[in-house]
């Protein structure tokens, strides 16, 4: 069988995409890669010209999933921009800038992007929440900042006890994701190789 493989930098997404997807019997393969992102205001567009990127570069079926934390009160801020403003201000720099607000609604969402030879596939998955007044222990990226709806837990918190996978968006992406592979994909055209059905 050729694997599927997930191109990314973060190899804490990798790790999580990795648990879950074991849920749906599909094994994934770790690529360690800095690939080319356009500059857009779409996650959705980011993912997939990823997605065709990474295929070039190893020319097997391949995910590729990008994320923002789009909260409500800075107007969607940071949005497409949550990697490089989690690498400059952090979520310390989050919390200065929504100033005590009392209204803390946000949205975390994926956008997971499949392209082998042919396909070229998206799946979304959103997590509705708020932005928590402190820092928690847990997780890593914005989890110590996040609790979603259904929760009194950040991510980071809900991490610790192994169930952040039951509120979150990668999840729900990825759900999405595996029900397409395991009933529609049937290999790449170029190989010899199909999968079974
Ligand atoms: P890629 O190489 O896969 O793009 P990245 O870390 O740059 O890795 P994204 O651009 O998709 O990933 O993510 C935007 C930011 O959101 C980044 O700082 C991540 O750490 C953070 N993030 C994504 N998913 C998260 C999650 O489930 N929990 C906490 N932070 C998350």
């Amino acid at each position: 069988m050729v694997p599927l493989y997930f191109v990314s930098t973060n190899h804490n997404k990798y790790l999580e995409i990795e648990s879950i997807l074991q849920k749906y019997r599909i094994s994934v393969v770790f690529s360690k890669l800095v690939l080319t992102e356009i500059q857009s205001d779409s996650i959705e567009e980011i993912a997939i010209e990823k997605s065709k990127y990474a295929f070039a570069e190893i020319s097997r079926p391949v995910i590729v999933e990008d994320d923002g934390l789009f909260i409500c009160q800075l107007n969607g801020f940071p949005g497409q921009y949550s990697s490089y403003v989690y690498k400059t201000i952090g979520n310390d720099g989050i919390l200065k800038l929504m100033n005590n607000s009392k209204q803390r609604f946000a949205v975390f969402k994926s956008f997971l992007a499949f392209s082998d030879d042919m396909n070229h596939y998206g799946f979304t998955g959103e997590s509705e929440g708020r932005i928590a007044f402190g820092v928690t222990e847990g997780g890593w990226g914005y989890d110590p900042i996040f609790i979603p709806n259904g929760s009194d837990l950040t991510f980071g918190q809900l991490q610790i006890l192994n169930r952040k996978t039951e509120f979150s968006h990668r999840a729900k992406a990825l759900k999405r994701f595996a029900q397409w592979y395991n009933q529609n994909y049937k290999g790449m055209s170029t190989y010899e190789y199909k999968r079974d059905s």
